[in-house]
C-alpha cells in the first residue's frame, strides 16, 4: 500500500506507523487522517502484528495540530461534518482498535495531535515534548475528542485549566498529570516503546484485545463496564489463549501465543 504521509513499516510482530510531514510538523490535514485510518486498519487485521506505534517524523514534533491552512475557511456544516468523521474513522477507531497503541510522542503534541496521541491506549513522550490544546486560541474548541479524553486521563480540573489557558506543558508535568507513562531521551524513545511492545506481545493477544474493550466501555454512558468484564472474562474459558497460559503455567514452560 502507498502512503503520500506516513510511513507504515513492520519490525516482527510490530507496526510502526509515522506521520511523514515534517516541514509542517507533521500537522494532520484530511488525506493524513484517511491513510492513517488505512494504516490502522490494515495493522490491526494482521493477526501477526500484536503492538502499533505511532510517532511522528524528525526531532520536534509528534503532530502540532489539525492543518491550520485546511480548516481555515470551513462553514459549520464542515466543522461538524468533519469533526463527527475524523472521530469515527481515526479517533474513536484507535481508541477502540483491538491491538494496542502505543503513542511515542516525540515533539509537540498540540490540538488534534495531542487529542491523537490521547486517542492511543498510553503515551511515552521524549524529553522536549510539549503538549497543548490550543484550540480556544484560534476561536475553537477541540474537535476530535479533546474535551472527553483529556479530562477522563488527567482529570477535570486540570483538563478545564490546559483548555481554558490554551497553555503547553512540559514533560516534566505531563508525567505528573498521568498524561504520559514514561519520559526518555529522544534517541531513546523508539527503543524504549519497542522493549515495551516487545512484553505486550508475549501475551495472550485475545486476552489483551478484550481488556482494551472492557476499560474502554468503563468510561462510555451506554454500556456497563463491570458487566462487560463479566461476559469478556467468561469468554476467555474459550479461547486458545487461555488453553495455551494455562497449559503452559501447568507444564512450567513459557506459554506460546504466536499461533493466534
Ligand atoms: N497547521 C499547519 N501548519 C503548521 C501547523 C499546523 N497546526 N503547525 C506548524 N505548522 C507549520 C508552520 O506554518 C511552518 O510552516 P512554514 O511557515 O515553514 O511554511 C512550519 O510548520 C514550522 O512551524 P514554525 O515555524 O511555527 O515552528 P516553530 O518552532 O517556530 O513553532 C509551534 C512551533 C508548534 C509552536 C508552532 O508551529 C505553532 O504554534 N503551531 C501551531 C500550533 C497550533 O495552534 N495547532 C493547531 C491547534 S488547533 C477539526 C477538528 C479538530 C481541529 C480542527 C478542525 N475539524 C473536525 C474540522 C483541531 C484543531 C487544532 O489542532
Amino acid at each position: 500500500m502507498h502512503y503520500n504521509n506516513i510511513v507504515f513499516e513492520v519490525e516482527n510482530n510490530l507496526a510502526i506507523i509515522t506521520i511523514n510531514r515534517p516541514k509542517q510538523l507533521n500537522a494532520l490535514n484530511q488525506e493524513t487522517i484517511v491513510e492513517l485510518h488505512q494504516a490502522f486498519n490494515n495493522a490491526n487485521k494482521d493477526k501477526s502484528i500484536r503492538v502499533i506505534i505511532l510517532t511522528g517524523s524528525g526531532e520536534k514534533a509528534f503532530v502540532a495540530g489539525a492543518d491550520i491552512k485546511e480548516f481555515a475557511d470551513y462553514t459549520v456544516e464542515e466543522g461538524t461534518q468533519l469533526a463527527a468523521n475524523g472521530q469515527k474513522i481515526l479517533f474513536d477507531f484507535v481508541e477502540n482498535l483491538s491491538t494496542p497503541v502505543i503513542a511515542a510522542v516525540n515533539g509537540f503534541a498540540l490540538g488534534g495531535g495531542l487529542e491523537l496521541a490521547l486517542a492511543c491506549h498510553f503515551r511515552i513522550a521524549s524529553d522536549n515534548a510539549k503538549m497543548g490544546l490550543p484550540e480556544v486560541s484560534l476561536g475553537l474548541i477541540p474537535g476530535y475528542g479533546g474535551t472527553q479524553r483529556l479530562p477522563q486521563l488527567i482529570g477535570k480540573g486540570r483538563a478545564m485549566e490546559m483548555i481554558m489557558t490554551a497553555s503547553m506543558i512540559d514533560v516534566k508535568q505531563a508525567l505528573a498529570y498521568g498524561l504520559v507513562n514514561y519520559v526518555v531521551k529522544q534517541e531513546a524513545l523508539l527503543p524504549f516503546c519497542e522493549k515495551i511492545a516487545t512484553k505486550i506481545s508475549q501475551n495472550a493477544p485475545i486476552a489483551i484485545s478484550v481488556a482494551i474493550k472492557a476499560i474502554n466501555n468503563g468510561v462510555k454512558k451506554d454500556v456497563n463496564g463491570f458487566q462487560t468484564e463479566i461476559v469478556e472474562f467468561g469468554n476467555c474459558f474459550g479461547t486458545r489463549d487461555f488453553n495455551e497460559g494455562v497449559t503452559a503455567f501447568l507444564e512450567k514452560r513459557k506459554a506460546d501465543f504466536s499461533g493466534e
